[in-house]
């Protein structure tokens, strides 16, 4: 056994915590058995993933096969006494059989994503995967993934897609933006002129935003509930939670469009057809809490998610300004402003929320005029928020925009399509560390981990979502695996460019600029 290194990399991403190289192959072949409890969906994974990439179609057993058998066998057990860790497990591929061993399911399927990213890529006679001893558990809780289906719409074949990605770096969060200006994605059973209505818009920004150029074309879809639950289970199947987001109370013309008074004036309005920040917010009276709650109640009626994220994000204070209503509940309440009024109205979203025995998730600007009391903070305006938060006691997911908005450009924009602007290179990626160093070991308990985000006011095709997320979602995988090392970015390229071949296999598309620039 010697470890893996530079001169004979694995094709391994995330970085497992210790990944030794053995002497020898394991030949996998249609003699192979897969020993496993009767109802092992992480067995049945595997030997659906086999079947489908290889054409091979493995037989499972529950009952241990003789010695001489080669055998891939899942082992729930705790293999190290002294970790309990739902996501530990480990890995060891000999010339006679692999092993796959872990306290919990967790564990196992990141197991299989392992075993899964050391088949060979290229078409090979025999099949063989080389020994390998993995021992792994990742860093942080909260690996996360965003994605905006608000600005462009995209099809849940996609997002499965999309969620087999996550699963493949061991993302355990899929962040769904699901309402915005430009159109609102979710069914709401009690509403359903979100939809019909909010779902769509007559025309979308085309160019830069510098332009204003737009088209006339009727653009919209959303997802009916049925949908968003094949989502949802198909997600937690891979241990993904998947935490919806419903904008409040910017960010909802959308909404508006459908129910204009829940607005401080009269409207009428339409959903966005460009990007940008709007005037025309949720208007904090009792009508718009009933509405919202009515809609949470059903949003956490589909997703088991413990943590509920409500926006909260670039709330213009335009119309509370000119609102009679707005400016009487402020004196009613002894607010300062229409910040206090923002922290008032998400401290009400959050008791309801609360009561259901969920918690909250809000963009940074939550903390102005107060953060609510049990409130976890998404640092998105660097990780200021996020550290004022963590020193609060508060939980952070870190998301910020120098290191995770996969919405900027990966390398020298003249050759690049069009984005929103930035750089943020595959070796800045690389580079983050979503703790900062403001903060004691006892604060940082509070950093839950970080995701990267995806606005697609850019992205108009599946295509162009991938081209932006590939390869960058892998470096922040080996950050938040915890392995990452910036001061040996070249090892990981080296591994990088191996697994590459397998996005080429799950016909993923990628940018391919150099990793260095
Ligand atoms: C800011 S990040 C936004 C989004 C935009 C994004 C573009 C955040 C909480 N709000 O509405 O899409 O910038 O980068």
């Amino acid at each position: 056994m010697h470890l893996a290194s530079a001169q004979s990399p694995l094709p391994l991403i995330p970085q497992p915590k210790q990944a030794l190289i053995g002497k020898g192959d394991f030949t996998l072949d249609n003699d192979t058995r897969v020993f496993a409890e009767e109802n092992s969906f992480e067995a049945k994974f595997l030997i659906d993933y086999i079947e489908k990439q290889y054409g091979i179609k493995l037989k499972k057993t529950s009952v241990m096969p003789k010695e001489d058998v080669p055998v891939i066998a899942f082992n729930l057990q705790i293999p190290d006494a002294t970790n309990f860790d739902r996501e530990y497990y480990t890995l060891e591929v000999n010339p006679k059989r692999i092993d796959i061993s872990a306290a919990a399911t967790n564990g196992q399927f990141y197991a299989v994503q392992s075993l899964i990213e050391l088949l060979p890529t290229a078409k090979s006679k025999p099949f063989k995967i080389p020994c390998v001893q993995i021992s792994d558990a990742p860093k942080f809780k909260w690996r996360g993934m965003h994605l905006d289906v608000c600005r462009h719409f995209f099809s849940v074949d996609f997002v499965k897609k999309y969620i087999d990605c996550l699963a493949l770096y061991k993302f355990n969060t899929f962040h769904w933006h699901l309402t915005d200006d430009q159109g609102w994605r979710i069914e709401i059973k009690k509403y359903p002129k979100l939809t019909q209505i909010g779902g769509w818009r007559n025309g979308t920004m085309v160019g830069h935003y510098n332009e204003q150029r737009y088209d006339t074309i009727k653009y919209g879809g959303f997802y009916t509930q049925q949908q968003i639950k094949e989502v949802v289970d198909y997600a937690q199947e891979r241990h993904i939670t998947v935490v919806p987001e419903i904008e409040m109370p910017g960010h909802a013309l959308a909404a508006l469009s459908a129910y204009p008074e829940l607005a401080c004036t009269s409207g009428p309005f339409e959903a966005a057809k460009g990007w940008g920040v709007f005037d025309d917010v949720f208007c904090p009276k009792e009508e718009t809490f009933s509405f919202l709650q009515n809609v949470l109640s059903e949003v956490m009626d589909l997703f088991p998610s413990a943590y509920i994220h409500i926006g909260g994000d670039e709330c213009p204070k335009t119309r509370w300004k000119a609102c009679a209503h707005c400016q009487g509940l402020i004196k009613e309440l002894g607010l300062k402003d229409e910040h206090g009024l923002q922290s008032y109205f998400i401290t009400r979203i959050e008791k309801y929320v609360n009561s259901k025995g969920r918690k909250i998730i809000g963009w940074d600007e939550i903390l102005e005029g107060g953060l609510a009391p049990n409130a976890a903070v998404m640092s998105w305006r660097g990780t200021e928020g996020g550290t004022a938060a963590a020193k609060l006691n508060h939980n952070v997911v870190m998301s910020p925009g120098s290191h995770c908005y996969f919405d900027q450009y990966q390398a020298d924009p003249k050759t690049q399509p069009l984005a929103i602007g930035g750089l943020i290179t595959l070796e800045k990626v690389y580079s983050f560390n979503p703790v900062p160093e403001a903060l004691s070991t006892e604060e940082s308990q509070y950093i839950l981990g970080a995701q990267a985000n995806v606005w697609t006011e850019y992205m108009q095709t599946e295509d162009d979502v991938e081209y932006m997320v590939f390869p960058r979602i892998s470096a922040l995988a080996e950050v938040l695996w915890g392995t990452a090392d910036p001061t040996r970015y070249d090892d990981f390229t080296n591994r990088l460019s191996l697994h590459l071949r397998l996005l080429d296999k799950w016909k993923v598309t990628y940018c391919k600029v150099p990793f260095k620039n």
